[in-house]
This record gives structure tokens, sequence and C-alpha cells, in this order.
């Protein structure tokens, strides 16, 4: 395991590796959103043009249908369902996963190390599960680190790979809103917009062009937002029953915690979502500074400071919902008595 003193770069060690490989898969996170797809994607083309055989692992049945534009963006990298140790790779690089039990692909790790593991992220609460590990808390979003990654290496990016990290970038800064954009997320930006990064067209995907099945859930989340009587947390649900009203699909769950967020005087925002009977899927925001990625945590979850995301398993929508919210109380009490103190 290799873990780097100053986490702004990527250790020569990684680099050289990266360098020698010929044969690579890359995948991302279990229900990919911009960030895990663009900078799969990406860097995966990004290495065809030098030559190395890359292979994007990323099952077309679990990207959103809001995301499929992404994978238009590219059409000569393979992207595939599943993946073998018998097709020759030398290198299996993890983008934008905390954990080995994340990878959105089966099998998961390769585990007999005769191939070598990349984990390239930015979760806080990544495992560095990884030969080679590269991860920057403090960074935007992976696309932000494998766009330094590329510029490090003197590699090309052509205008869809740019616009593919661009993408990522956008998305997991919420349209560079968020206090994770810093000057040199922007100024990536800018270096991916002189690489020909579309910011019309990938701003139209993103923010303008909802399918019907979407509308009919931001409706859904809007009708249960509560909001607590002190007025601190809002948050929404969505039963399993409103998934099939709206013609959606669980991985179609994205940012739609936005919403409740976006209520003024909010410092914590929730969405419950039951995209699959039986499995209760919480995604997590935290305004003004208010953390919720220890709240998470208390649930085996994980993520961002200010972003994080649970799963629970076996236990009633509404019961979970109760559990969490209380929770989110005292997480904001303890808070803000920590701030006083
Ligand atoms: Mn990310």
């Amino acid at each position: 395991m290799t873990l780097n003193a100053s986490n702004f770069l990527p250790s020569d060690e990684l680099l050289a590796a990266l360098r020698s490989r010929r044969r690579v898969f890359v995948v991302g996170h279990v229900t990919p959103d911009a960030d895990a797809i663009g900078s799969s994607l990406g860097l995966a083309t990004a290495m065809r043009a030098q030559g190395i055989h890359a292979v994007c692992g990323l099952p077309a049945s679990t990207v959103a249908k809001k995301l499929d534009f992404l994978l238009r963006l590219v059409s000569d990298t393979p992207c595939a369902d599943s993946w073998s140790a018998d097709d020759g790779y030398d290198g299996f690089i993890v983008l934008d996963t905390a954990g080995a039990n994340r990878i959105n692909m089966e099998p998961g790790l390769p585990l007999d190390g005769h191939i070598d593991v990349f984990n390239i992220d930015h979760h806080v609460s990544n495992t560095a599960f990884g030969r080679y590990n590269w991860i920057d808390a403090k960074a935007s979003s992976t696309c932000e680190l494998v766009a330094r990654l590329i510029e490090k290496l003197g590699w090309k990016v052509s205008p869809s790979v740019a616009s593919l990290l661009y993408a990522g970038i956008y998305g997991d800064t919420a349209g560079f809103s968020l206090p994770s954009t810093s000057p040199d997320t922007m100024e990536t930006a800018a270096t991916l917009l002189r690489c020909g990064a579309d910011v019309a067209f990938v701003g139209e995907q993103l923010c303008r062009s909802q399918v019907r099945s979407d509308f009919e859930l931001l409706r859904r989340v809007y009708d249960n937002t509560v909001v607590t009587d002190d007025q601190r947390i809002a948050y929404s649900h969505l039963t399993h029953q409103d998934f099939l009203a709206a013609g959606a699909r669980p991985e179609d769950i994205d940012d739609q915690v936005a919403i409740p967020l976006a209520l003024k005087g909010v410092h914590m925002a929730m969405l419950f979502t039951e995209g699959e009977p039986g499995v209760v899927r919480i995604n997590l925001r935290g305004e003004g500074g208010v953390r919720v990625v220890e709240l998470a945590q208390k649930f085996h979850g994980g993520g961002h400071a200010h972003a994080a995301g649970v799963r629970i398993r076996n236990k009633p929508l509404q019961e979970v919902m109760k559990e969490v919210v209380a929770a989110a109380h005292e997480s904001l009490d303890a808070q803000i008595a920590a701030l006083k103190g």
C-alpha cells in the first residue's frame, strides 16, 4: 500500500506504474454519478489515446437515464458489464469509490495480487484498498484529480474527454456552488474548456433535459417534503410505490435531495428512497458548514463532510426516517454546542 505525503499530486511511483500499463480495466462506484462515469470513461479514453488497451467497466443498466449522454460522448472506448482476470489485465483502476465493497462491477477487486489495483478518489472515508492509492479529500471531484493526473502525465485531453471530466466536476460541485469548489477546481475547469469541453451541451444535458419520469419523481419529492418544527432540518422520501408510479428506477436517484436542501434556513437535508423493496437509501446534505458524514457513518454509510449516503436493509421506510431524523437532531445539537464551546 502506498500513501502519499502530499495529496495534491499523485506520487511519482503511481505515475510510473500507470505509464507502464498495457491493458487496464477502469471502474467507478455503484449507482454511478457524473463524477464516477466521467472519471472512469474519461481516464480510459485518455489511456487508449496513449496506446494502452483500456476498458471501462460500467454496466449500462446501472446508468441513470439523465447520464446516458456521457456514454455517447465517446464511441470507441468499450464499456463492459463484467471483467475477467483471464483477459490479461495488468491494471485495475478504481475511481471515485470509497471502499472496495462499493465497486460497480462483478466480480469486484482482483484479490490474487496478480493485477495491481490503483485507487484514485476524493472521499474522506476512502479505505486505501489499492496497491497504489491517491486520495485527496480536498479535491472537488475525482474528475478534477483525473484532469490533474493526465496533465502530470503529459497526455492529451481530447474534447470528449474534456467534456466528460468537466461534467463530473460540475456534478460533484452542484455547478461550482459547493464549498469543495476551490481556485484549483476553477483552473482545472478552465483548462478543460481550452481542451474543448462543451459547456453548453453538458449544461443542457445535466440541467435542462429532464425526462418525464425524473420530473414525476421530483414532483413527489416536493410533495413529500417535511420541515421540522425548529426549521433546521428538511427531508423527503420516495416509497417504492412512488418509483413505480413515476416510471423511475432506483438508479434515477441522483441529487434530488437538492429540493429539501434548497429551502431557506435549512441546515441539513435528507432524502429517503426505497428504489428497490427492502432497501432504504438515504442522501444527506449539510448547508453552511454543517457536517453529515459522521451521521452517515453512525448508520454504516459514508461519503464527504457535507454530502454523504447510507443504505439500510430490511427496515421499514417510516422507521428508518424516524431514527435518522432523531439522530440528525442530535448531530446538529452537538455541532452547535461544539461551535459555542
Ligand atoms: Mn465524486
